[in-house]
């Protein structure tokens, strides 16, 4: 946002000033034309952002971390991806927010306040992966359209709130049900209120597992607006998009949910490997779920400078979807050659795993240092990225860092 400066010499021509500054040429600015400058907050004032966040678009907002941002075990705040397909909600109030649960198939339409979300059921807190399935979409060839994510759409923070399974279980659900889909408040592009910017959700086999829960918490305070305040549907290991925020409504289907962004090519990926560039008919496509396997080494930072003496710690993270990664090694020869790391065992299930291990290097000069995980099924990450497809889903190519031995 280095425009900032320069936006504040634009003003309103009634004004004839904004903050001191003339506005020059005020008379020519058109009636109802909206100054740029008060069309575009500061996102890091507005989102409370760590300075080295890095900001892929602003409208709708769409933020990412850099890898040595994701340090932490669990992910602050200040240093979370933003990732919004559309305007935030205009007005929130939490006292009178209301849940209803319906759908075809419901048992009873049901509606629910926030306070008795809080006080009927009870609170379970978990640490839960989200990663945006575009995680990673900079690196395919032909380019995807969509958010150049590099490595920093993903957080692991503290999620508190009901099992939605016990809300189910409340409302009562129908033999027929196989899905469940979000509905929230947030504004289409548009401005069209007949639209939704999205409307996902999951099968009722990830709705009725004891993780997905309807937060209202998130590293144990409210959660913060823009990451859906104040209820949230979080859905651990799934793409990070059917996680829900601000939602009002889950309507339980008994057909697969076909609300915005559920057909096409949008979260979902060839059914069979695919040449780059390659049209895919719309019925060989299937909906991502259980996210690949995957880490990230959030230190040192890439590019680090030290001396040969220096026994190099490097840390980051693991995770596989629904698995748990088993194996973490690291290679410095180009994956020629992989050492282990040393892994712990996650939090609970659907958390990131650390892993650190120490690195002696033989001689000076330029080195990469490359993670590579493996899951509980035997798979591991690839070294290039991995299958092309339309949108650039699911690159969870191995992560590499430079540095360089004095
Ligand atoms: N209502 C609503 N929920 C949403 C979205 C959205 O635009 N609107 N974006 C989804 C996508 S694509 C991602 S990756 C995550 C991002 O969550 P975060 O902004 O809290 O990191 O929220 C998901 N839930
Ligand atoms: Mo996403």
């Amino acid at each position: 946002m280095k425009r900032r400066s320069f936006l504040k010499k634009a003003g309103y021509g009634t004004l004839g000033s904004i903050a001191g500054i003339p506005v020059v040429f005020a008379s020519n600015i058109p009636k109802g034309y909206e100054l740029i400058a008060f069309q575009d907050p500061d996102p890091f004032k507005m989102f409370g952002l760590n300075s080295s966040m890095v900001v892929l678009n602003n409208k709708p907002y769409n933020i990412e971390a850099q890898a040595h941002l994701l340090d932490d075990k669990v992910t602050p705040n200040d240093k979370m991806f933003i990732r919004n397909n559309g305007l935030m909600p205009k007005e929130i109030n939490a006292d009178d927010w209301v849940l209803t649960i319906d759908g075809e198939s419901v048992n009873e339409v049901k509606s629910y306040s926030l306070a008795e979300l809080k006080s009927k059921f009870k609170a379970y807190t978990y640490q839960l992966t989200l990663e945006c399935g575009g995680n990673g979409r900079s690196e395919f060839d032909p380019p995807a359209k969509g958010n150049q994510w590099t490595v920093g759409a993903v957080h692991c923070a503290r999620w508190t709130g009901l099992r939605l399974k016990d809300l189910l279980a409340d409302a009562g659900l129908k033999d027929d049900a196989v899905y469940i889909g979000y509905h929230a408040t947030d504004i289409h592009l548009s401005g069209d209120a007949n639209k939704e910017p999205i409307s996902r959700g999951v099968p009722v086999h990830k709705a009725h597992q004891n993780e997905t829960l309807l937060a209202y918490l998130m590293n144990d305070k409210p959660i913060p607006p823009v990451h859906g305040y104040p209820l949230r549907l979080i859905a651990g290991g799934w793409p990070a998009s059917a996680s829900g925020k601000w939602i009002n409504r889950i309507s339980v289907r008994n057909i697969e949910h076909d609300g915005t962004k559920m057909k096409g090519s949008s979260y979902r990926v060839p059914k069979y490997p695919v040449s780059p560039g390659q049209e895919v008919a719309d019925s060989d496509m299937k909906i991502i779920e259980s996210m690949p396997v995957k880490s990230l080494i959030t230190f040192p930072k890439s590019g680090a400078v030290f001396n040969k003496s220096t026994i190099l710690q490097i840390r980051g993270h693991a995770w596989a979807g629904e698995l748990e990664v088993v194996k973490m090694e690291y290679s410095i020869d180009f994956g020629s050659t992989w050492n282990p790391c040393s892994l712990e065992k996650p939090v609970n299930r659907l958390a990131w795993q650390h892993f650190d291990a120490e690195i002696t290097f033989p001689e000076m000069g330029y080195y990469e240092v490359w993670a590579r995980a493996t899951d509980a099924e035997g798979t591991a990450q690839p070294m290039l990225v991995p299958g092309w497809n339309p949108k650039g889903y699911l690159n969870n190519a191995c992560h590499r860092i430079a540095v360089k031995v004095l």
